[in-house]
């Protein structure tokens, strides 16, 4: 009686938990589709693009960008064209700055920079690339600079080595070579350098964690420099994959899925934990549980509790394509590394697709696409609600805690500040600092995630301590959550500076 007592109970928990499945909300229609997303710091609105055109691309044919914006609050879409700076935006490397200027490089005007003021809502031109670039990465380094690498797609072939921007021009990094970071592609240098996954990390220095097999630190001071750093455990070269540094303080970065040429390739379920800790020296890789499904130009968007949201791809990647979709998401546990399936969704989420974390601990999904009168453009997104928003029914929302204020809107890296809660939670609170991301073609350079451990309450105030190191709590905007079992609060925004 006892041991069928004990296997009934386990059964109903085992429904339970699978109850709950998290839920897709309405889907958002938009003017466009949505190949590129970013948060805006200052009013919290999710701006996406496509390219010259809402449904089609053409490179270096116009110098303008569809966009548009949804307000989380009212639930409207206003479209805008942006045509000052003469940057066909599509297809870029993006970062976001210091202060929270969304930085877009190249893509289909291969050599343009143009830079979004999060405050004005504005664009401006800033210096061209020295070598014109679509499909690089870029990132933002410890000293405030932006760093970027590859980009063979558009602006001739190969040689797309490292440059630095420093918020008005760009400067070629000759040490920083591209060659290494290279994967060995069927379609040779076209697809071999492009969508590097760049981290900032200490002193200025730039881990490269793929989709090369083949792992390397990037120096962006004086002329550059790059030096290996190790393989990526059993893992091949994986194009069009998701790589997340879920916990910056411990140099933690998950990765899945990818492909080992860029198309008519098959999807891996491999994921790994790739754990960095000083510039140059060689990171460690531990192989973790695959994931249900295989993927290509799928996203991750990291969450308040470091765990990772995985949505969209293909088990074969193809191009414009809706063919193999893998539309049942995963959630990654950074706890027990392993992965949970999630509510499956109505629409696949493939190339030319993206995801990003929202204010209120959602994740925005949408996109795909983007092939003129072709039947795969996907000119919508749905936010997504994961399990953590609901209690075990699945159904009921949970209750949330609720940020009152925080003691600064801005705060220095390595400072404290305080965060009070509407009431005194149930439990004790746990804190995290999400900083928030752009998101284009699987990458996302900006997402990152702070535990915090040093905690001090008083009422229902918390002092909370950030890390010294602007390599680790990379300055600009993030997002302050309070957690009260695993359930997270809205976010409160903050920006961090040096
Ligand atoms: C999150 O915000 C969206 C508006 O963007 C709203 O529709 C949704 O209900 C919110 N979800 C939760 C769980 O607060
Ligand atoms: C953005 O624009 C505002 C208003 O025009 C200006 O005050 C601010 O300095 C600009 N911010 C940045 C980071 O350039
Ligand atoms: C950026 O670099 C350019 C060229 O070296 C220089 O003229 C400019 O003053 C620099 N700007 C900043 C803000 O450092
Ligand atoms: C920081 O990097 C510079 C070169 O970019 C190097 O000279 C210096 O020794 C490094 N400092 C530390 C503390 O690693
Ligand atoms: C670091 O990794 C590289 C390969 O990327 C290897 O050649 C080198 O021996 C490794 N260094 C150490 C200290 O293990
Ligand atoms: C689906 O994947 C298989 C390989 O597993 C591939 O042969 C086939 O072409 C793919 N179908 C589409 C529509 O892409
Ligand atoms: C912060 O919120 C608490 C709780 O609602 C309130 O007592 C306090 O006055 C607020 N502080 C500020 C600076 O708004
Ligand atoms: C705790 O907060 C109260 C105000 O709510 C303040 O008077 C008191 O000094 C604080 N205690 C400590 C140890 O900071
Ligand atoms: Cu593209």
């Amino acid at each position: 009686m006892a041991s069928l007592f004990l296997v009934l109970s386990s059964c109903f928990t085992g429904l339970a938990s699978a109850a709950n499945l998290g839920q897709w909300g309405p889907t958002i229609q938009f003017p466009l589709v949505p190949v590129a997303a970013s948060v805006n710091p200052v009013s919290g609105k999710l701006l996406v693009w496509a390219a010259f055109s809402d449904d089609t691309f053409a490179i270096a044919k116009s110098g303008m960008t569809q966009t548009a914006e949804y307000d989380p609050a009212t639930g409207t879409v206003t479209a805008a064209t942006i045509s000052n700076t003469q940057h066909d935006m599509f297809c870029p490397g993006i970062a976001l700055d210091f202060d929270g200027r969304l930085v877009v490089t190249g893509g289909d005007t291969a050599a343009k920079t143009s830079v979004r003021n999060a405050t004005s809502d504005t664009w401006v031109a800033a210096g061209e690339m020295n070598i014109p670039r679509g499909y690089q990465s870029t990132c933002t380094t410890s000293n405030g600079e932006i760093f970027v690498i590859g980009g063979s797609w558009s602006g001739g072939y190969g040689g797309k080595n490292g440059e630095i921007f420093n918020g008005t021009s760009w400067s070629l990094l000759p040490g920083a070579l591209v060659k290494p970071m290279l994967t060995n592609d069927a379609q040779g240098i076209f697809r071999q350098d492009n969508h590097g996954w760049l981290f900032g990390w200490k002193n200025g220095s730039v881990f490269q964690a793929g989709p090369s097999k083949n792992m390397h630190w990037y120096g962006t001071t004086g002329q550059g420099s790059v030096t290996a750093a190790g393989l990526r455990g059993r893992d091949n070269d994986a194009m069009d994959a998701t790589a997340v540094m879920y916990d910056a303080v411990n140099g933690l970065i998950f990765s899945a899925g990818g492909s080992s040429s860029y198309q008519s390739s098959s999807a891996t379920r491999n994921a790994q934990i790739i754990t960095i800790s000083d510039t140059g020296v060689n990171a460690t890789v531990q192989t973790i549980n695959d994931m249900w499904y295989a993927r290509a130009f799928h996203n991750g968007a990291l969450l308040p509790d470091g765990s990772v949201f995985i949505v969209g791809g293909q088990t074969y990647a193809v191009p414009f394509s809706d063919g193999n979709s893998s539309l049942t998401p995963e959630l990654w546990s950074p706890v027990t590394t392993k992965f949970t399936k999630l509510a499956t969704g109505p629409t696949p989420r493939n190339y030319h697709s993206v995801a990003i974390l929202m204010p209120n601990a959602t994740i925005f999904s949408g996109g795909g696409g983007l092939c003129g009168s072709c039947a795969t453009n996907h000119a919508d997104g749905q936010l997504f609600a994961p399990p953590y928003l609901f209690q075990a029914d699945g159904v009921t929302p949970a209750v949330r805690p609720v940020i009152a204020n925080v003691s600064s809107s801005t705060i220095s890296v390595g400072s404290t500040f305080v965060v009070t809660l509407s009431s005194l939670p149930a439990t004790t609170p746990s804190f995290s600092l999400v900083r928030m991301g752009s998101v284009t073609h699987t990458v996302n350079t900006d997402q990152r995630r702070i535990a915090i451990t040093g905690v001090v309450a008083n009422g229902t105030s918390y002092t909370l301590s950030t890390p010294s190191d602007p390599g680790v709590f990379l300055p600009g905007y993030w997002y302050a959550f309070a957690m009260v079992g695993g359930v997270p609060s809205v976010a409160a925004i903050i920006k961090v500076t040096l």
